[in-house]
């Protein structure tokens, strides 16, 4: 498994101490292979920038288990899918999300389409952007969404 690519550098080593058990390798997988690894790790690094200590390491493979609430999920997913940190999942950063879900297959036409009628379902304020609660909402509408969305936190 070659995790070198996305990992921040020279943090690798740490899974060498003998008290931390290494995540599985379907979970390297899910994570290494996923469009939204940068963003990842932004989000679970302390200093916002990808730079992950080891405790940042073993949040993030918390959230990532199967075992995690959904809320908590929720919550991360709402964090990742915020490119601007702001708060809100707005119309541009759900045109971040949904060109990295699609792996740029769709065109630019198509993807605000479809960012359009996430929003239009999804924004339960209709004030033009997805708060925590609206995005929690939508998925409680839609349990299947967060395994849809290719995030497997
Ligand atoms: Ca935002
Ligand atoms: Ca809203």
């Amino acid at each position: 498994m070659e995790c070198s690519d996305w990992l921040p550098q020279g943090h690798v080593v740490l899974w060498t101490r003998s008290d931390v058990r290494p995540p599985s390798p379907q979970c390297w997988a899910g994570v290494s292979d996923n469009p939204f690894r940068q963003r990842i790790a932004q989000v679970f690094s302390e200093d916002g920038d990808g730079h992950m200590t080891l405790d940042n390491f073993l949040d993030m493979f918390s959230v990532m288990s199967e075992m995690a609430p959904r809320d908590l999920k929720a919550y991360y997913a709402f964090k990742i899918y915020d490119f601007n940190n702001d708060d809100y999942i707005c119309a541009w950063d759900l045109e971040q999300t949904v060109t990295r879900l699609t792996r740029g297959e769709l065109s630019a036409e198509e993807v605000s389409l479809v960012c359009e009628k996430v929003l239009d379902e999804a924004d339960g304020d209709h004030d033009g952007r997805l708060s925590l609660e609206d995005f929690q909402n939508m998925i409680l509408r839609a349990p299947d969404f967060l395994s849809t969305f290719h995030i497997r936190i």
